[in-house]
């Protein structure tokens, strides 16, 4: 009797470790680790433009350097689109004939995507590099 009760208590304490480590899980693929830049007192301003068609981003990638201020034209020809980076806080209706520079800060490392929320296959990425 003494037996079955350890084996139970056992089996109880592999099953509530186990709850504990799927308590701790947290979706990690999402969770991106960041690294931030100190900004310099007088960023580069660097300007980039992407036109938006029917067929995409283009280009659909862009790369700064890390502390840089971005200053991003955005140019819409046809079809009824968005500009969405939300890393970055920016999420713009783009319908065509559109035009609008965005300014940010690339204060993050890392790669970013950018898409459309009208056809999400339209994708691209923001490359921030270590300065
Ligand atoms: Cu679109």
């Amino acid at each position: 009797m003494k037996k079955l009760i350890t084996l139970i208590i056992l089996i109880l304490v592999i099953l509530i470790s186990g709850c504990q480590q799927g308590g701790t899980f947290n979706s990690s693929s999402t969770t991106k680790t960041l690294t931030t830049v100190t900004i310099p007192a007088r960023p580069v301003v660097v300007e980039r433009t992407i036109e938006i068609t029917n067929s995409g981003f283009s280009p659909n990638s862009i790369t700064v350097n890390g502390g840089e201020l971005v200053l991003l034209t955005l140019e819409s020809i046809e079809g009824d689109h968005s500009f969405t980076l939300y890393d970055f806080g920016i999420n713009l209706p783009m319908p065509a004939g559109r035009k609008e520079t965005v300014q940010f800060t690339a204060t993050v490392i890392g790669t970013f995507e950018f898409y459309c929320r009208n056809h999400p296959s339209m994708r691209g990425t923001l490359i921030v590099n270590q300065p």
